[in-house]
């Protein structure tokens, strides 16, 4: 059942839908949950998706991209999707860890030594059962698309080595994962929703948080948090989920057209997204946050009793096996 928060989330992106439907442009439009802000790669992966679509299908099936959080946070969406309130979504791995094990293993910290073991790994045979163990839960996993290397950033001072962390406040996203991790490195790890950082940072209710340079950039946390150290301990992935009830009502052609266009916008993604890691990185820089190096192994040696304990479990082991197979 749906809790009552998601319950009323349900019948708000259903008056949503209803109005909304024809602005897509698209006869029937599939409707899209995004935390991102238009311009973002992931956003901009599921509207190029759309339009291919349109075409395709002689303006027959479109997609309708509702970003910048306008139907919630992610976690909901997620739940919005299972129920069918909304078509599809693009969220993080990190809220998916709890309820999909296997995303977890993607997303612990230094399971992946670049970004090409990272793509390699995810466009391969661990991706593709990552992937299909959403069915699990009523959602059809589409595609799998990059998120950079997540850092630790904040409002007090640079960090160096876990022991500068300690006592500070650091938002993480609301997965065992990530708090595991917060806590390994002596951190208070504080979960909230992606929407409520950069109010939190103002208000010093967090003291700092941890993500790519792309979302620090976009959401504007950088003027706040004036301190990014190269942490790069997690490169959690992201994921493009459908609701399996809007799947199903698909013909057979819509659907593989749909899956086939799923996994081509994973390159058209990836270009936009290295091309605007760089762009961020050099905006920040020029906003004046300080960056620094760490001491690498330090992190990597704190956070390794993190990865164990998700490794204990025998499907997560394989999993990690195989990533490192492809290193
Ligand atoms: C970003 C990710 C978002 C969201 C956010 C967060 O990197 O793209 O989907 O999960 O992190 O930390 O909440």
């Amino acid at each position: 059942m749906p809790t009552r928060r998601t319950a009323l989330l349900m019948l708000a992106a259903g008056a949503v839908a209803a109005t909304r439907a024809r602005a897509a442009g698209s006869l029937r439009a599939l409707h899209a949950a995004d935390v991102h802000v238009a311009g973002y790669p992931t956003v901009e992966a599921v509207r190029w998706i759309g339009e291919r679509l349109s075409a395709a299908t002689g303006g027959e099936l479109g997609i309708h991209v509702y970003h910048s959080g306008q139907l919630g946070r992610e976690q909901d969406t997620v739940e919005m999707a299972r129920f069918g309130a909304i078509d599809l979504t693009r969220v993080n791995f990190a809220p998916l860890t709890n309820a999909f094990p296997l995303t977890g293993v993607a997303a612990l910290p230094y399971v992946f030594h670049s970004v090409g073991h990272m793509r390699r790994a995810m466009d391969g045979e661990p991706g593709r059962r990552i992937l299909a163990d959403f069915a699990r839960r009523d959602l059809v996993g589409l595609a799998i698309y990059d998120s950079g290397v997540r850092c630790v950033y904040n409002v007090r001072r640079a960090i160096h080595a876990p022991q500068d962390l300690k006592g500070l406040k650091i938002r993480v996203p609301p997965s065992d994962i990530f708090i595991d991790i917060g806590r390994a490195l002596g951190a208070n790890p504080t979960p909230l929703s992606f929407g409520e950082v950069y109010s939190s940072l103002q208000t010093h209710l967090i003291d700092g948080a941890e993500n790519n340079i792309r979302s620090f950039h976009s959401s504007r946390q950088f003027e706040v948090a004036r301190y990014w150290s190269e942490t790069r301990h997690s490169y959690s992935p992201e994921a493009l989920l459908m609701s399996r009830r809007s799947f199903d009502r698909l013909g057979a052609a819509e659907q593989s057209l749909l899956l086939r266009l799923a996994t081509e916008s994973v390159p058209v993604m990836r270009a936009a997204w290295d091309e605007a890691e760089r762009t961020s990185r050099a905006a920040v820089l020029a906003a004046g946050v300080q960056v620094n190096d760490v001491q690498l192994q330090e992190f990597a040696r704190a956070t390794r009793p993190v990865v164990e304990a998700w490794l204990a479990a025998p499907p997560m082991r394989r999993m990690y096996e195989d990533i490192q197979a492809l290193a």
